[in-house]
């Protein structure tokens, strides 16, 4: 090999490695990507069960969506996310990417339905959706907090 050839070899080497270490810095540092924005008159909802119902244990709830579509976590894509369920008002940071809990629950396979098995008693319940990075839209989309009682 010429030394041009090995200059040119470590050249292109270098260049390389440069790209692929920025590539890896974009992964690392998702909160250097915006938030993504949701478009006017986005809302979540809970079709059910309705505000002040009583339910069984086990029962089902249904997500609703207006103005957004679902896709699951980890795809970006406009105007789309996955929801989150907020049982009986678990904290969390409107600025962060939602934690996961027992009482903040994520549907990142893009669920519209989960069956919940709660303790008998008042709860509550909201939705949040967040994008694919589990991160609140600009501006949110969160539910009005309904309350329930499970039977015994
Ligand atoms: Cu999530």
């Amino acid at each position: 090999m010429s030394i041009i050839n090995t200059i040119t070899t470590a050249a292109i080497i270098l260049i390389t490695s440069s790209i692929l270490s920025a590539e890896e810095s974009k992964k690392s540092a998702p909160e250097a990507e915006p938030k993504m924005a949701s478009p006017k008159g986005a809302k979540a909802y809970i079709i059910f069960p309705k505000d002040g119902k009583t339910v069984k244990k086990k029962f089902l709830v249904r997500f609703g969506l207006k103005k957004m579509g679902i896709a699951p976590a980890g795809i970006k894509f406009p105007n789309t996310g996955h929801h989150h369920l907020i049982i009986d008002g678990a904290k969390f940071d409107m600025t962060l990417p939602l934690p996961m809990s027992e009482t903040l629950k994520h549907f990142g396979a893009g669920q519209t339905e989960a069956i919940l098995e709660l303790k008998p008693g008042k709860h509550t319940l909201k939705l949040v959706f967040a994008d694919h990075l589990h991160r609140l839209h600009e501006p949110p989309v969160i539910s009005e907090e309904i309350t329930i009682t499970v039977k015994e």
